[in-house]
């Protein structure tokens, strides 16, 4: 006879956590919300970690390059979708990676024997006070000095004057070399009040600047994620069919981490990519992989060497997997019974291989519900489309204002090789729904607001990181009753909408 599940399959909707001790070191700021990425050996530190536990769908409507730049400043990592051609999403990770954000090209340079005519013509042109002289005139020469406008007196030269002599001199500036990073730079920047630092490489070529005038926007990301070159992290999306061409140009244009997307992650597709990554690169190129929803399908993955696992399957937003085929299972159960099966695994083996729950997050506290039921990380497509960063066009509809979300399984995305099974069958019916969502402003101000609720939440549970949320948090599943109760009820709600007189 087939198995069947004592209990029914839960969604996050069913769950509350229940409040525990607090001491007056539960505070909003002393939580950390780090979070261990790929698998490591018990005792030893993961390769990746996160700052905040929040990824980006792998989907064409959420996560393209500006969006994975806005994530890595907040702590987080984007894996950039792979229902595109090779190219195309290399291109996008090289973005991610070449985007050095407060280190800025130089785009007012000078030659030394050219005169102070063609440099107030340069600063009419540019609008820039700050003029780097390099040997050729170009962003990237060697540098022989530097002109502001506090190096010359038009009223009292000649226009005639050459730049060389009235420049400051390479050898009485003050720069810092390649490598520095941008907390640093701004030390220099203030400690010596200047309103420029050049940052110089090899032979003394010039980099980039860093202005004083950015400093605001800089310090406003203490949480952003950097590989050690001090670039944005970023991850990729990649299918069971074309892996042997798209791995090594994602890993060539700098990937840090790749998942293998698929609605149904439990086959052997998912162990010969896996395997081929193995055989490539050993394990220096970090790979997951997934969809499971119970404990057979994460031993399976973890066996056969994903550095984490996915979990939920037609729990999304955009999803109709469950309706179109009937697989599936409520992200809650999914995600508390591969939370076990990690840590039994943990205990056996003494890997510890993170999970990802991904999908059907709705509201703010489900993600703190997906942490205490035992995710690391929880990957969001709905979310993040919303933001000014997601790659999708803002609609007005009725007066407000939307941003198209669609499913890699609708007709609009086409990602086939994500419901793929192998063989030559192209599935011919949809697993998604196209869409549009409210529009929700700057990622930077949702992130950080969601964000400071599960820090809250964790406050009131009196748990302040990941780990210690995921083995003492206290969950209640709640009755259809007390769900009514958890809104406002019993009183007549007063309209506020300021349209109380039509
Ligand atoms: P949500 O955050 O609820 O919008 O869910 C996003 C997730 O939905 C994705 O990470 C992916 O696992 C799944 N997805 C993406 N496309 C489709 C589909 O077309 N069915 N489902």
């Amino acid at each position: 006879m087939a198995y069947i599940f004592d209990e029914p399959s839960r969604t996050f909707n069913e769950y509350l956590l229940v409040p525990g001790y607090s001491s007056k070191e539960c505070r909003v700021d002393n939580v950390s919300l780090k979070t261990p990425v790929v698998k490591f050996r018990k005792g030893e530190e993961s390769a990746i970690k996160m700052n905040i536990p929040l990824v980006s769908a792998i989907m064409q409507a959420v996560s393209g390059d500006r969006l994975a730049i806005a994530l890595a400043k907040e702590g987080g990592i984007s894996f950039i979708f792979g229902s595109q051609s090779i190219e195309s999403q290399s291109e996008m990770v090289r973005k991610v990676k070449s985007h050095k954000a407060g280190f800025v090209t130089s785009d007012a340079n000078i030659r030394p024997d050219q005169t102070l005519r063609e440099l107030l013509d340069l600063k009419e042109r540019t609008g820039h006070s700050t003029t780097a002289v390099t040997e050729d005139g170009t962003a990237e020469g060697k540098m022989v000095g530097l002109v502001t406008s506090r190096d010359y007196r038009i009223s009292r030269m000649s226009l005639d004057e050459k730049v060389c002599n009235f420049m400051t001199p390479f050898e009485k500036l003050i720069y810092a070399e390649e490598g520095v990073t941008l907390s640093e730079a701004n030390d220099i920047l203030w400690d010596n009040k200047l309103n420029a630092l050049p940052i110089i490489g090899k032979n003394q070529r010039l980099a980039y600047f860093v202005f004083r005038k950015d400093y605001d926007t800089h310090k406003a990301y203490p949480d952003e994620l950097l590989d050690g070159h001090k670039r944005y992290m970023v991850g990729a999306g990649v299918n069971t069919r074309d892996y042997r061409e798209r791995i090594p140009a994602l890993v060539e244009a700098g990937a840090d981490v790749l998942c293998i997307d698929s609605s149904e992650g439990f086959t052997e597709w998912q162990k010969m990519t896996l395997d081929f990554v193995r055989e490539k690169y050993g394990d220096s190129v970090k790979i997951g992989a997934g969809n499971v929803v119970d404990k057979e399908g994460f031993n399976y993955l973890a066996d056969a060497g994903a550095d984490f696992v996915k979990v939920g399957i037609g729990g999304g937003s955009i999803c109709i997997t469950r309706e179109q085929k009937g697989i599936g299972r409520g992200q809650a159960s999914a995600v508390i019974e591969v939370a076990k099966a990690r840590d039994d695994y943990f205990r056996r083996t003494g890997v510890y291989v993170p999970i990802c729950s991904d999908g059907g997050i709705v509201y703010d506290y489900h993600m703190t519900l997906a942490l205490a039921m035992g995710a690391d990380f929880i990957m969001l497509g709905r979310y993040f489309s919303r933001f000014d960063e997601s790659p999708t066009a803002k609609l007005t509809i009725n007066g407000s204002y939307v941003k198209e979300y669609w499913g890699e399984g609708s007709n609009r995305a086409r990602n086939w090789q994500r419901y793929d099974m192998g063989g030559d069958s192209k599935l011919s019916f949809e697993e998604g729904v196209d869409s549009y969502v409210p529009y929700a402003g700057p990622l930077s101000d949702n992130v950080r607001q969601s964000l400071q609720k599960v820090k809250s939440t964790m406050c009131n549970c009196g748990l302040l990181t990941i780990p210690d949320l995921q083995k003492n948090a206290k969950l209640t599943v709640v009755s259809a009753t007390s769900i009514v109760e958890g809104g406002a009820h019993d009183v007549i709600l007063r309209d506020t909408s300021g349209n109380s007189n039509r």
